[in-house]
């Protein structure tokens, strides 16, 4: 595979004005027609190049240029293109080509879950319906028929608005489908099935009515309600905060059971994974529900950030990806906490997104050259990327930035467009210049800021030095400083927040501020400060950074208890609860009995006993950083130690604590017993203390707690209790107590795969011994399949992401059998392939023994055989 740059973007040749295609479905194959109205494109000369269509995996049976049928001299097919030589400025083509839904199991293009046929054609996936010019700055008018089976497909769908339908005689039934909006290709869709649906109206903003349609298979019309009305809630957020209406008179979501991500914002009709549509309090825990929220609203942001306005090519993924996780995370906090969301995408981001900078794959935001565009579905691109986009709307405040985006809607309306045309829009509102701004989308890697203070009594002048780096990465060394908002405040011995007025200033700010670093070395000097401050910096996570600050202990015990932002005191608890853990992991290479600092257990026992502490922020407070993060602050890991150090804070606090524990745990419990279940932010908090607290107390291997931790089990009413409970049993020494709920719980829901799925995830991610041995097992188990992401997700991604002393297993069988899992999947499914392997890929995060270990297996991978260009990219990146 070769790599695609950039620098080499040339506008297409040709365009597409109409779109008219036919899918014949039948069980064995599908025929596809389609008649394209083409033109030369008018930005371009007169003159004729060959028209090269894109196309894979296609039987082509018939072509036809303005009606005449092409001679087999006229064109010619590759496995990658049809080329052939256009006559006139203006043509028609029409090809039918053969195609085998049944046997797709890369579950790209068009193919079959369960009984239906879908579609998910984003980024490349169109190429393998027919021939087309397959890229985003191509935009064209659709109209979709679909014949199929009218018993088994009762139900057609493609994208806009129904305009025809009709029956023949054989038992066939056809639809046609319109959409007004011209698209690119990517967000086609299709779908045939026997689904049921649930409906409702949203009536806009200026008034008119659409029709909402989930569309499930039968036995899960019950679980539709939520994502309902997170559907309605998002709708009418996105008119309030953006002014955005939606523009269809339906709006439609098919949930399908094989799917390689979360869902697809085709225009008018979302496809998603089901297990990000259903939910109900039954079969879903609370994460489950939020996550249903989050991306019913996010794929729905999309119409606008996406679909109005799209990218012009594949290397501006993150104008729609990073901007519409953007709009998300605003949505989400707004409708629960925004200092739980907050710290929830902080920690995801810090463990996972500052890995992939640290590593191999390290991309910017907006790449330079990939060779394999569905591996830059990453988490630079979507989270680092709504990182700029929040640090835009720092910078220029809330109001402004509401302009901008509002500017950019407007004059972009229709287009296909960059990260550029964004910026630009941004720049005209404020009138700021963002150029050097504009490094966080072409510069890779994690920047530090390494910040130090000093303070003079005498003149009562306080001084911040900031210095900021950026480390190499691939292909990038010697990066300039980037624009990075700051978010600060002083705080007195109190504990309040002290006037801000920097040098030069004649007005203190009250509160906070946000200082804009931009230099290599830069100094804030702030006068009439009256004490020795105690600075709260990078408030809110105010850039995605590593910085340092050399707080004590003290310090962060007294941030942790008073600093006046939520965010910043969660962050001073983890940094504590890092250095305890920390001290640990030395001390565990001389002796079993390690020393802990004892300020973790006071200051969790004084949150313990505050009465009027959020219950979700005491959840956040007692939690420590995960093994993934604390793995991430070392050069070279030691991941056993690395557990095996976190195992035993965890047991010295269950300990230490356990009274306080029980206490708070029972009257929890006592409230969950006594409410019915619903996901709003309050129960949400609630049941996420009283399942720490649980897993806890289950480390005191009390046999008291056992009871409690089986009823809990037993008598939930909710998928979050009994879930929580039966990850501590599975868990625990209580192998007997474990076997029996792993066999109700798979007795309960034995038909329900998204449930079944958290049944293998928390076996596969347990972490007690001979761990490889029981995934093993699961492998064999009837519900598994190797051709179901979400199962594959379950088990082995669970498995090597999660389950820490198994995966990283002294003797490398935990990551060999990842690597026998790598190549199987490879044939089956490149793209799931190229991301399951991406723990190996961090093998220079470890000490030398894994290195080793890790570098056998994706050695040993990238020599099995002819490997998929996804797999390709990654082993060739990786081992460099
Ligand atoms: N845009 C899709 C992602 C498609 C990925 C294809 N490999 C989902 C989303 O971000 O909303
Ligand atoms: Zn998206």
């Amino acid at each position: 595979p070769k790599m695609i740059k950039l620098s080499a973007y040339r506008l297409p040749d040709y365009l597409i004005e109409e779109t008219h295609l036919t899918f014949e479905l039948h069980e064995s194959y599908a025929l596809v027609h389609a008649r394209l109205v083409m033109q030369r494109n008018p930005s371009l000369d007169t003159h004729l190049p060959p028209l090269v269509l894109d196309g894979q995996k296609l039987e082509l049976i018939d072509i036809n240029l303005n009606g005449e049928r092409l001679s087999a001299m006229e064109y010619t097919v590759t496995d990658k293109h049809l080329t052939l030589q256009p006559t006139t400025i203006e043509f028609e083509l029409d090809t039918t080509v053969r195609i085998e839904p049944q046997n797709n199991t890369e579950l790209e293009g068009l193919y079959k879950s369960s009984g239906m046929f879908c579609t998910q054609c984003e980024a490349e996936g169109f190429r393998k319906i027919t021939y087309y010019l397959d890229r985003p700055d191509v935009m064209s008018r659709f109209t979709t028929t679909i014949f199929a089976d009218k018993q088994n497909y009762p139900i057609l769908l493609s994208n806009g608005n129904p305009i025809a339908q009709g029956e023949d005689d054989d038992g066939r039934h056809w639809v046609t489908w319109e959409d007004p909006f011209k698209k690119p290709a990517y967000l086609f869709a299709v779908v045939a099935g026997d689904l049921w649906c649930v409906e409702d109206t949203f009536t806009t903003m200026s008034g008119r009515e659409v029709a909402l349609r989930i569309y499930v298979e039968p036995e899960n019309i019950d679980k539709c309600q939520h994502a309902m009305n997170s559907l309605k809630k998002c709708m009418r957020w996105d008119e309030e905060k953006y002014g955005r209406e939606y523009d269809l008179d339906i709006f439609m979501v098919v949930a399908v059971n094989d799917f390689n991500m979360g869902a697809m914002e085709n225009k008018g009709l979302n496809i998603f994974n089901s297990s990000c549509v259903l939910a109900k309090a039954e079969t879903a825990t609370d994460a489950a529900h939020q996550r249903v929220e989050s991306i019913v609203a996010h794929e729905y942001f999309h119409n606008w950030s996406g679909n109005r306005v799209t990218c012009r090519d594949w290397f501006q993924l993150s104008l729609k990806e990073g901007f519409t996780v953007f709009r998300d995370t605003q949505f989400s906090a707004d409708m629960n906490s925004d200092v739980v969301k907050r710290i929830e995408d902080v920690s995801y981001l810090r463990t996972h997104q500052f890995a992939e900078d640290a590593g191999p794959m390290a991309h910017p935001v907006r790449p330079a050259e990939y060779m394999e565009i569905s591996n830059f579905y990453t988490l630079t691109i979507y989270e680092k990327g709504a990182e700029v986009v929040r640090m835009l709307h720092t910078l220029l405040g809330e109001a402004v930035f509401r302009q901008g985006a509002d500017l950019y809607f407007e004059r972009h309306d229709g287009q296909a467009v960059t990260c550029d045309d964004f910026i630009a829009a941004m720049e005209t509102v404020s009138g700021m210049d963002l150029t050097q701004f504009k490094l966080w989308y072409s510069q890779a890697g994690t920047p530090r800021l390494v910040i130090t203070d000093s303070y003079d009594a005498a003149t009562q002048t306080y001084c911040l030095q900031v210095k900021q780096s950026c480390p190499d990465t691939p292909d990038q060394t010697d990066k300039k400083p980037f624009v990075i908002p700051l978010r600060m405040a002083l705080l007195s011995q109190q504990g309040q927040s002290l006037p801000l007025q920097l040098q030069g200033e004649s007005i203190a700010m009250k509160g906070e501020r946000v200082l804009a670093v931009t230099e290599a070395e830069q100094s804030f000097i702030f006068q009439k400060v009256t004490e020795q401050p105690l600075p709260s910096l990078l408030r809110s996570f105010s850039a995605p950074v590593i910085m340092e600050y050399n707080y004590s202990r003290d310090d962060l015990v007294f941030l942790l208890q008073h600093d006046t932002d939520g965010f910043n005191r969660w962050e001073a608890g983890q940094q504590l609860s890092l250095q305890v853990i920390e001290d640990v992991v030395g001390q565990l290479y001389e002796t079993d009995e390690p020393m802990m600092d004892s300020r973790l257990v006071e200051v969790f026992t004084a949150l313990l006993a505050q009465d009027d502490l959020d219950p979700a922020m005491l959840a956040e407070f007692l939690s420590l950083p995960s093994t993934g993060y604390i793995i991430e602050q070392y050069e070279q890991a030691d991941p056993l130690a690395i557990h095996q150090a976190r195992e035993y804070v965890s047991n010295q606090l269950a300990y230490a604590l356990k009274e306080p524990m029980r206490v708070r745990y029972d009257a929890l419990r006592k409230t969950s017993l006594e409410t019915p279940y619903v996901a709003q932010a309050s129960d949400i908090a609630r049941r996420r203390l009283q399942n720490m607290l649980l897993a806890y107390l289950m480390r005191t291997n009390d046999l008291d707690i056992l009871d409690e931790c089986v009823d809990q089990f037993g008598v939930a009413d909710n998928m979050t209790e009994r879930l929580a409970a039966l990850a501590c049993l599975v868990n625990s020494p209580f192998t007997d107590e474990a076997q029996e709920a792993l066999k109700r719980f798979a007795e309960r829901f034995s038909e329900d795969p998204i449930v079944m799925d958290q049944w293998f995830s928390v076996q596969a991610a347990a972490v007690v011994p001979s761990g490889l041995e029981r995934v093993t097992h699961l492998l064999e188990h009837p519900a598994f399949s190797i051709k179901n992401p979400n199962k594959v997700r379950a088990v082995i991604g669970a498995f090597s992401m999660q389950n820490t002393p198994n995966f990283h297993a002294e003797d490398g069988s935990g990551y060999a059998f990842l690597a026998d899992k790598v190549i199987e999947l490879d044939a089956l499914n490149p793209q799931i392939a190229a991301r399951i392997i991406s723990p190996l890929t961090r093998w220079q995060r470890y000490d030398l023994h894994h290195q080793e270990l890790m570098l056998v297996q994706l050695k040993r991978i990238k020599n099995s055989g002819e490997l998929s260009a996804d797999l390709f990219e990654v082993l060739e990146k990786s081992l460099v």
